[in-house]
């Protein structure tokens, strides 16, 4: 069981509120993961691409039974099941869900990379994570520092 997943929700394509409530609603009828905490959601300006409409972010912590990979495929079962098209990388989207920390795992497979390489450039994401907890961040990087991570 790890207790420590932190996922990000954005939505930039229609009804942003509505299309966050949907996404959360799926996240907590997921078999094998509890929602444990959520962010305010916040409008932030877009990175990456910077022609497209803001962005409405939102990070929430789970608590899971279920491996990287797995909760991944999940996750981007939800995205399918809300029609999102996958047109072009950092292009607008009804819904993006990605998976931001996993304990302090590492992942660099073309699959899955752990932490999310963006979590760093994407001040937003990180003040979340710190919303709905003080001290994980800081965790992160004493592990790290002393390599106690797989
Ligand atoms: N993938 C690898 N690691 C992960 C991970 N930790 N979480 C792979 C989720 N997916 C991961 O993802 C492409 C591939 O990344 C997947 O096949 C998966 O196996 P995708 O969701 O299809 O494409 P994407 O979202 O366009 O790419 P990516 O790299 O996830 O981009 P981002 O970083 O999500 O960029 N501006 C604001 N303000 N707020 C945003 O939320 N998001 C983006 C999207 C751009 N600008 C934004 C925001
Ligand atoms: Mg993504």
């Amino acid at each position: 069981m790890e207790r420590n997943v932190y996922i990000s929700l954005g939505t930039n394509l229609g009804k942003l509120e509505e299309n966050l409530q949907r996404v959360s609603a799926a996240v907590a009828a997921l078999d094998a993961v509890r929602v444990t905490g959520c962010s305010e959601p916040v409008l932030t300006r877009p990175v990456g691409l910077k022609e497209q409409p803001d962005f409405l972010n939102q990070v929430q912590r789970l608590e899971t039974s279920l491996s990287p990979e797995k909760l991944l495929v999940r996750l981007q079962r939800i995205e399918d099941e809300m029609g999102r098209v996958r047109e072009r990388r950092w292009g607008p989207r009804i819904i993006d869900l990605d998976l931001l920390f996993y304990g302090n795992k590492v992942r660099n497979t073309k699959r899955l990379v752990l932490p999310h390489p963006q979590v760093w450039k994407r001040r937003f994401f990180l003040e979340m994570v710190e919303q709905i907890d003080s001290t994980f961040l800081q965790q992160w990087a004493r592990q790290y520092a002393s390599r106690s991570i797989d």
